[in-house]
């Protein structure tokens, strides 16, 4: 049925990075897609915090609350393990919610050191010129790039105990397997009493979360299609916009809310001068994934990949955890089994 073949003859004025294979092999693929990393672009960026200041989106706002009212709370259940600890953060952001942990942490001179990791060098530049500022005392060096290949970079500065935070439910973008997958080699970056603060976001009202991936303002519409956008600049692309459709759909059963962008009609695009992309009326290119978690998914998939839950942090309408997990004597895990 499908007559995708996308051909990469080499396009010179189009460099070969990593942006041009992925697109290209993602819209290549028999159930196309693209890799939600590369929503964020400049405009990508900006919409994203536009979607967190939308009403539906309630997720920020759980965390923040988890973090501006238990902050004390979650440091002091990391004491139980560590007296002292270096802060690590994978997908830093802008760091807002983080902001209130490390207060408090140097405050109690738990912790005057930070790491912040992110894909985005625009972001990191901005919190190592911003936080020293706000929080006198706390060294922070920042480190641009994939998770993992800035861990093994890390390692070179901080050998101590730390607190790893992956906020905001950035692990929802990932498939359950992939999540246990991606926990698994984490763990394998930690030291027996490290700590990780990991926020999920819960099952909840089916309609409130798909009403989140659907705002009545349609900045998540845009959101997606932005992706397009960055395709048709970046790649010479020539996608219309106006020819695809933002689909959300949330299935309650798995906990999967699935963005699809949907051809309206019969199309074919061409990238990099000589990519051509065909599309049927009404095929989807597979956007992302946001997946929601129960309780019991989240303590197994601590277990699973060789941490031991510690205590859960939860906003008052329980919609968003941020939970901590430890990395347990080999001792402690014999002695679970
Ligand atoms: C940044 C992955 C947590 O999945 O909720 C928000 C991204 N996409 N609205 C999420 C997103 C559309 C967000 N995460």
């Amino acid at each position: 049925m499908k007559s995708t073949i996308a051909q990469d003859k080499t396009c010179m004025s189009v460099p070969d990075n990593h942006f041009r294979r992925d697109v290209i092999r993602g819209l290549s693929a028999r159930q196309k897609y693209l890799e939600p990393k590369y929503f964020y672009d400049a405009t990508g960026d900006r919409l994203f915090q536009q979607i967190m200041e939308s009403p539906e989106y309630y997720l920020t706002n759980a965390e923040l609350e988890i973090l501006q009212r238990q902050s004390n709370a979650i440091l002091g259940s990391c004491l139980q393990y560590q007296r002292r600890f270096d802060i690590v953060e994978l997908g830093a952001g802008d760091a807002s919610k983080s902001l209130f942990l490390l207060e408090q942490a140097l405050q109690r001179g738990i912790s005057n050191h930070y790491y912040p990791i992110d894909i985005s060098g625009n972001v990191i530049g901005q919190l190592e010129q911003n936080i020293p500022g706000k929080l006198p005392g706390l060294a922070v060096k920042g480190f641009t790039g994939e998770y993992f290949h800035m861990l093994d970079e890390l390692a070179r500065y901080s050998q101590g105990p730390k607190l790893v935070l992956f906020l905001g439910a950035t692990i929802g973008n990932m498939q359950p397997e992939e999540a246990l997958h991606f926990c698994r080699e984490l763990h394998t970056y930690l030291n027996e009493g490290d700590l990780l603060l990991i926020g999920f976001d819960l099952k909840k009202d089916p309609s409130v979360i798909l009403d989140a991936y659907n705002d009545a303002a349609g900045i998540t519409r845009e959101f997606n299609l932005n992706l397009l956008r960055r395709i048709n600049r970046e790649l010479e692309g020539n996608f219309d916009l106006e020819k695809f459709r933002h689909y959300p759909v949330y299935d309650p059963g798995t906990g999967a809310c699935k963005s699809y962008l949907i051809s309206t009609e019969a199309q074919k695009v061409t990238l990099c001068g000589d990519t051509e992309i065909s599309f049927d009326k009404d095929e989807a290119i597979y956007m992302e994934v946001s997946q929601k978690y129960d309780m019991r998914q989240i303590e197994q998939m601590a277990r699973k990949s060789g941490f031991a839950p510690v205590q859960h942090f939860y906003d008052r309408e329980k919609r968003f955890v941020d939970t901590l997990w430890t990395v347990p004597s080999l001792k402690t895990v014999l002695g679970n089994h």
